[in-house]
């Protein structure tokens, strides 16, 4: 059957139509439906040993798009629609997008999914289905408030299968119920997504915004993500989500090593777990009690075994992101655990006596990441700095007891998503210069550099970013009613709202331009300054920086006199989708966080591949953008993470020593609770972040202030020299072949998963 006649099929099928006459929703439905039959015809990837990814986030984005890809089938589709007068990416707006993630580390583990399967390694994730996800992100009165996101529909990209098992809650039980989502390799066959929810949850539990009875938890278990990225103390529900993941994870597991006939004394040669941050870590404990509970194992079995096949991967360095739980808690929710987990505290304190590597400290407060690095074989970091940073500082005592276990794995984008569906112009400039080989070799991207001098080349991706900057503009002014101009200087800052990735910082220049502006000293060219961000609710100065951002955005682009020279734009709700618009119009990519505070970083990926210039610290994933495209492709500023740390060490960092030294500094920082500022804002939230930066400003704003002026004026003023740019744009695509997840993952498989291909 023709992939024509298949969706004619689902078309009458479903509404007794033909494509022509559908409208763009029962098309989706109806591309839904042939696309999950597709992957269902399928090869599962199989092998002896399989990774089991666990995370309690998987931010996968919208499906439709990579799907088509993957199964190639994108062309064929867009066709058969074309001749029906349809146009695909249109119907692939319609798509609602599941927010099952708070940001990088949720992206990355969609990413690594991909790569995955595209490997044709086997290896499923396992997390929760949560059914509003993350928050929905709507603006009132200059302030971010929260809603929830209902993403489930009746037809979707999961499959509800008849896999169920029961949870105890101690003496309560809960019983869960298993949907998978087909996670198909790019010209490969299929892994799975499996995400958990229970039988018995309530959306009704939900009235206004996000607030739920947070004591039902046979209700509310799975209603949402917990909207915190690394800023909050976590609460007892947290606690409830993580054990309901890895108990079921843990049932899995061990259900399929049992069905294909395994050893489970041998289940290291079967099984590895990733365990994504401390969010997953309970899996240790648990699994070490069904074994010894309920198949006979002894402790010394269970601990060998169980410490062979789980490897942790830490993805932050701020000490307050670190899960550290009471016990009291843990008694609370699982008390089957405490007794294995004390064992587990027993065994280390009999081998080492420090204080700083115990598992139960002596407030009663169980690390969870010191249960992954003592009953783990392999701890990794996201990118070499980050690495070098967990082995010398932070984990420095687990470090010297287990010097083998550290390995770094620089952290990767999967290209299908991120440049062949984001940015299918320049995939298609890319294939007409280079051939294709890099769809599937991505270091293949090198041979661009051969263009560097070439005119039409140059000229062609100029041209595809000037086309993006064009759509870029058309969709901001549908979605949020600002006019943006495509001959100005696209500056993108999106991520997660928190103060060390220093969004207040890029807010600091914005202020300081228009200032300068109103001075009468104009840009040569115009600058739109866009900014996507979610804020923890509960994260008081986050909301404050939002806030900041928004009232900079009325007084600025309603200033006659200024607003032909800047623009500012925070974007409503920004998410997977709308970074794929927001990417490939990006001119410069600000990587601006405290050095030594962004573990990894991939948006700083992200923009290179799709021909940004990054501007930023020497933090993250960025020091490695800089040795792969030297000095020359790159705006590097502020104090490097030694001078960072040594502040931190000494005690050193006094703002307001920076704030009285420097004119710009002052201005710029009183702007906030000027007249103007509080006459379009609230006094309670701009004071409140006028003081946190004055009195403490933990993330050292102030200290690089003055630099980041400096380098960001450079940067803008080179964009003047085309020429110059053009090949900095180029040199930054060819050079961003390392940072595809193809080749994370091969590295992941090759130092510690060890599958067979
Ligand atoms: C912890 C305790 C209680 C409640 C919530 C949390 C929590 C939730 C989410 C802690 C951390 C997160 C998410 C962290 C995250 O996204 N980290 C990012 O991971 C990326 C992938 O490795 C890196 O690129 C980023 O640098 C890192 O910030």
């Amino acid at each position: 059957m023709t992939l024509e006649e298949r969706l004619n099929g689902w078309t009458e099928r479903l509404y007794r139509k033909n494509i022509g006459s559908c409208s763009g929703q029962e098309l989706y439905y109806s591309i839904l439906n042939v696309t999950k039959e597709l992957m269902a015809e399928k090869p599962v990837i199989s092998g002896k040993k399989k990774v089991y990814y666990i995370s309690a986030e998987f931010l996968i984005g919208k499906l439709l798009s990579n799907n088509l890809i993957n199964l190639q089938i994108y062309e064929e589709m867009e066709r058969i629609l074309a001749q029906n007068g349809k146009n695909l990416a249109e119907i692939e707006e319609i798509e609602p997008e599941p927010s099952l993630g708070n940001g990088g580390l949720g992206r990355l583990a969609a990413c690594f999914l991909d790569s995955i399967a595209t490997l044709g390694l086997p290896g499923d994730g396992i997390g929760l289905n949560y059914h509003f996800g993350l928050f929905k992100q709507v603006f009132a009165d200059h302030l971010q408030t929260a809603e929830k996101n209902a993403w489930m529909e009746q037809q979707s990209w999961l499959t509800r299968t008849d896999t169920s098992y029961t949870v105890m809650f101690g003496k309560k039980k809960v019983k869960s119920r298993l949907y998978d989502i087909d996670v198909v390799g790019y010209e490969n066959g299929i892994n799975k997504l499996h995400l958990f929810d229970i039988e018995s949850v309530d959306e009704s539990l939900v009235k206004d915004g996000i607030d739920f009875d947070k004591t039902k938890i046979d209700k509310n278990l799975t209603l949402f993500l917990y909207p915190d990225d690394s800023d909050e103390a976590g609460n007892l529900l947290r606690i409830y989500q993580q054990y309901f993941m890895v108990s079921n994870g843990a049932q899995l597991i061990i259900e399929e090593l049992e069905k294909k006939g395994y050893d489970l004394h041998h289940m290291n040669e079967h099984a590895v777990i990733q365990i994504n941050d401390t969010h997953p870590t309970m899996v240790i404990p648990e699994l070490i009690r069904i074994l010894t509970e309920e198949k006979g194992f002894t402790m010394d079995e269970a601990v060998g075994v169980v410490s062979k096949t789980c490897a942790y991967t830490n993805h932050t360095i701020l000490a307050e992101a670190l899960e550290k739980w009471p016990l009291e808690y843990l008694e609370k929710v699982v008390p089957q655990l405490v007794p294995i987990i004390k064992e587990l505290d027993v065994r280390v304190r009999k081998l080492y006596p420090d204080e700083k590597v115990q598992i139960i400290d002596k407030d009663k407060k169980v690390h969870m990441a010191h249960i992954d690095i003592h009953y783990g074989f392999s701890v990794n970091g996201v990118a070499a700095i980050h690495t070098e940073i967990l082995k010398e500082t932070e984990l420095n005592h687990f470090y010297k007891l287990y010097p083998a276990k550290f390995n770094n794995k620089t952290n990767g984008i999967t290209f299908r998503r991120w440049l062949l569906s984001c940015n299918r112009e320049l995939a298609a400039l890319l294939e007409e210069k280079i051939g294709s080989g890099f769809k599937k070799d991505a270091a293949e991207l090198e041979k661009l550099l051969d263009f560097q001098d070439d005119e039409a080349t140059l000229d062609g991706i100029a041209s595809i970013k000037r086309g993006k900057k064009e759509a870029l503009a058309a969709y901001i002014r549908e979605k949020e009613g600002v006019e943006i101009n495509p001959d100005s200087i696209y500056d993108i800052q999106i991520k997660r709202l928190h103060e060390y990735k220093r969004q207040q910082m890029n807010a600091l220049y914005i202020i300081h331009k228009y200032l300068e502006i109103k001075k009468g000293k104009v840009p040569k060219r115009p600058i739109t300054f866009i900014f996507g961000a979610k804020a923890a609710p509960a994260y008081v100065i986050a909301q404050d920086i939002i806030h900041l951002i928004l009232v900079l955005q009325e007084i600025i682009n309603h200033d006659p006199q200024v607003s032909p020279y800047m623009k500012v734009v925070m974007v409503e709700n920004y998410n997977v989708s709308y970074a794929e618009k927001l990417i490939p119009a990006c001119d410069i990519s600000e990587q601006i966080s405290l050095a030594s505070k962004e573990a990894s970083g991939t948006g700083n990926m992200k923009f290179m591949l799709n021909g940004a210039v990054t501007l930023g610290t020497s933090d993250g994933a960025n020091v490695e953008i800089h040795q792969l495209v030297g000095d020359d492709n790159i705006y590097i500023f502020g104090e490097d993470s030694e001078a960072v740390i040594a502040h931190y060490a000494n005690q050193d960092y006094v703002p307001k020593k920076y704030y009285r030294n420097s004119k710009v500094i002052r201005e710029a920082v009183d702007f906030i609770v000027g007249e103007q500022a509080m006459a379009v804002g609230h006094k309670e939230n701009l004071e409140r972040l006028y003081g946190e930066l004055l009195n403490k400003d933990w993330f050292m704003t102030l200290l690089d202030l003055r630099d980041y002026i400096r380098v960001k004026d450079k940067a803008f003023q080179d964009y003047e020299d085309q020429a110059k740019w053009k090949r900095m744009s180029l040199v930054n695509i060819a050079k961003a072949g390392f940072f595809s997840s193809d080749r994370t993952i091969a590295e992941y498989n090759r130092d510690i998963w060890k599958l067979q291909q």
